[in-house]
């Protein structure tokens, strides 16, 4: 993917929401769910499966490089009535295609309809009460990246970005959610033990790669947005084993039936 397929980034979001309502035959998502490690299975208890399009054949995705992301984007019925839109193809900064690419797919939520932008990760937890296969709410980040999607002066007030409406619709749900502070590095490299120990001083709970230029680019959209992170391991230097991409993925199969289930209660909640 070359930068120039970004030239316009909004017209290319609105390029690939034609074709996602065509393929789908669903003029309008109301909700939208990107699935992180952990968080795949989610998308077959959600409701019924109108139809699955690969990524690569909608305008600026292409399939995901990651183990464990799926690079389909699926439209479901839910049972309420409303549709979702489960996008299965995530880009993450240290791809180095660009910021742009990076949002793409939360700009092209947006141009879908939806109003609900559902972001899910795996992650590193700070908080020494979690344990492996642990989900959490982000209540709010902090964004170590160096890098907006914002373009130009664009001024957004991201006071109420992780909405409090919708985690305590969540909490609804399941009231022994914890939520904690989402702190993105840009990787792929975990983080230094002195690195998480920053994190945390500063007020991080959770360490990953993803998340908070997505919540920003929703925000942005006017989407509200909910967090959700599934604590996969221990950030480097809170647990004393090194930490392993085999880890991360056994955690996240470990835990992914009983996560899985709860995101469905959620999203059926909204
Ligand atoms: I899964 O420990 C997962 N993603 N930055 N740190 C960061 N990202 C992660 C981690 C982690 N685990």
């Amino acid at each position: 993917m070359t930068t120039e397929t970004f030239e316009n980034p909004l017209a290319l979001a609105s390029e690939a929401a034609a074709v996602i309502a065509s393929r789908t035959g669903v003029d309008r998502h109301d909700i939208a769910l990107t699935l992180g490690s952990g968080w795949g299975k989610a998308a077959e208890l959600l409701g019924s499966v109108v139809a699955d399009v690969p990524a690569s054949e909608v305008p600026g995705f292409e399939s995901s490089g990651v183990p464990g992301h799926s690079g389909t984007l699926r439209s479901i019925a839910l049972p309420g009535g409303q549709h979702a839109l489960v996008i299965g193809a995530r880009t993450h900064l240290y791809e180095n295609k660009g910021v742009r690419a990076v949002v793409h797919s939360v700009r092209t939520a947006a141009a879908t309809g939806a109003k609900v932008m559902v972001l899910t990760n795996g992650a590193g937890g700070i908080k020494d009460s979690w344990v492996p296969g642990t989900p959490v709410l982000i209540s709010d980040h902090i964004n170590l990246t160096a890098q907006s999607p914002l373009e130009g002066a664009t001024f957004i007030d991201l006071t109420d970005l992780y909405s409090a409406r919708l985690r305590a619709i969540a909490r609804d749900v399941d009231s022994s959610l914890d939520d904690g502070v989402y702190v993105q590095f840009r990787g792929p490299h975990y983080e230094t033990p002195a690195e998480v120990h920053m994190a945390k001083t500063i007020g991080g709970h959770i360490v990953g790669m993803s998340t908070a230029l997505e919540a920003i680019a929703a925000r942005e959209a006017g989407m509200e947005v909910l967090g959700l992170s599934l604590i996969t391991n221990l950030a480097a230097g809170i647990s004393p084993h090194p930490l392993s991409h085999q880890e991360v993925m056994d955690a996240g199969q470990a835990a992914e039936p009983v996560i899985s289930a709860l995101l469905a209660k959620i999203v059926h909640a909204l």
